[in-house]
């Protein structure tokens, strides 16, 4: 089988809650304090799986992670009584954006001819650095062949990597050599920048990266105090085609410049302020979509329903989709119970460049396989998690029981937490 770009979405985990735990990111904290659907989630999340296989693409799965974890509030000599939001974050269904799991950067752009992971330490939420240790666990199950994959710690915690949301990759196509640019923070005003310029050159130097074929950009300051919290709110890349904000960049002419420089068949859509604000596309999500290469050739944009509701959004695709540009088509997806806490398309999933015969077939889907992932979330996922349901003992052994009868449903339980092994 031929190299290709492989999406892995998360399945959203039978935790899924809304914590507002996530300080500069709007529509997460727009819906602290709601009831949530984890059952109604995760399903809208193999839907949108679903839909992507149907359009002919491969596609990948990685599994929610064990929640609620006791290890992360013992190591804080906490149990969760005496702090709501740290009891939350021990709860929280997080991983399921599979776009902070890691940073990817294909074999034909590394100095070892191997395809290279390095697992975001996501320290700058607290819910969210927790993360890493089982993210780390699963990446070296799913591309454990050494001959073709190198799967690295983090970077250490001086410096916040928020793994492929800050991070895109343009090329002529899929498997031939591209660019990497790295996108980091360095001021957010009242929000945090959570991408480190330090953390980006790390990744960029432990994968092999040539330096000519590296560019690293600042987000716009702008950007994320308007809630911009990842570069993949306002920006995103597929081969020669970057679509983008035109506020997305804190230098967006020398940004666009050194792009066309080191890959001249580059193609920049930019969609201005004054068609599309700020504001407007942070809360339609417009960018965070899948922009991806149809097997034919051409290019779709798989944006959030609620792009696709936007009035002056939608304005703006029809005019885009009646130009002749590179974006033939836009295809909207219901991933609403993942908005509401700021993930879109985008988010949810992890995009590696490989062959899918050498990743482990276990986390590869099917039509077989979507049916039976379908059937457990279906009979183990809860319906509803009200705020004041954290910590209840029956929902944390219900939630328990719901990953592990996924493990095993998927010949996964080797990375069940102790209590099932
Ligand atoms: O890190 N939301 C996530 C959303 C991540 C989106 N990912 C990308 N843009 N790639 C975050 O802010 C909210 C959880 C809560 O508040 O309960 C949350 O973690």
């Amino acid at each position: 089988m031929a190299v290709q770009e492989i999406n892995f979405d998360g399945i959203v985990g039978p935790s899924h809650n809304y914590a507002g735990l996530s300080l500069g990111n709007l529509a997460a904290t727009a819906h602290a304090g709601d009831t949530s659907y984890p059952r109604a989630a995760a399903l809208q999340g193999l839907a949108k799986m679903r839909h992507n296989m149907a359009l002919g693409l491969t596609q990948g799965f990685f599994l929610p992670l064990p929640r609620p974890n006791s290890g992360f509030l013992a190591a804080l000599g906490a149990d969760g009584s005496e702090d709501r939001r740290l009891l939350a974050a021990a709860w929280s269904a997080s991983s399921m954006w599979t776009a902070n799991a890691a940073t990817v950067s294909p074999a034909a752009d590394s100095a070892d001819g191997r395809c290279h992971l390095t697992v975001a330490n996501l320290l700058t939420m607290p819910h969210r650095s927790q993360e890493w240790p089982d993210t780390l666990a699963q990446l070296r199950v799913a591309f454990a062949s050494a001959a073709h994959f190198a799967v690295h710690d983090p970077v250490p915690p001086c410096f916040g990597d928020e793994g492929a949301a800050n991070h895109m990759r343009m090329c002529a196509r899929h498997g031939e050599p591209g660019i990497e640019i790295f996108v980091y923070g360095r001021s957010g005003g009242a929000f945090p920048a959570r991408q480190h310029e330090q953390a980006s050159r790390a990744v960029a130097r432990l994968h092999g990266l040539d330096p000519a074929r590296t560019l690293f950009a600042e987000q716009n300051p702008d950007a994320i105090a308007a809630g911009a919290f990842h570069n993949d709110v306002v920006a995103v890349a597929n081969e020669r085609v970057l679509f983008t904000h035109e506020l997305a960049f804190a230098d967006p002419d020398g940004t666009y410049a050194a792009i066309r420089s080191a890959l001249p068949e580059a193609e920049i859509v930019i969609v201005p302020a004054e068609a599309v604000s700020l504001a407007d596309a942070i809360a339609s999500y417009l960018f965070n979509a899948q922009l991806l290469t149809l097997p034919a050739g051409d290019m779709a944009l798989v944006i959030p329903l609620e792009a696709w509701q936007h009035p002056r959004v939608h304005a703006w695709l029809d005019a885009m989709l009646a130009s002749n540009g590179p974006i033939r088509q836009v295809l909207p997806v219901d991933v609403r119970q993942s908005m509401a806490n700021g993930g879109g398309p985008a988010c949810l999933r992890l995009r590696v460049v490989a062959e899918p015969d050498h990743v482990d077939p276990r986390f590869l889907l099917d039509a077989a396989k979507a049916e039976r992932i379908e059937t457990i979330i279906a009979a183990y996922w809860p319906e509803a998690i009200a705020p004041a349901d954290l910590g209840d003992p029956d929902l944390a052994d219900k939630v328990n029981t719901a990953r592990d009868a996924l493990l095993e449903s998927l010949d996964l339980s080797e990375l069940c937490a102790p209590r099932c092994r």
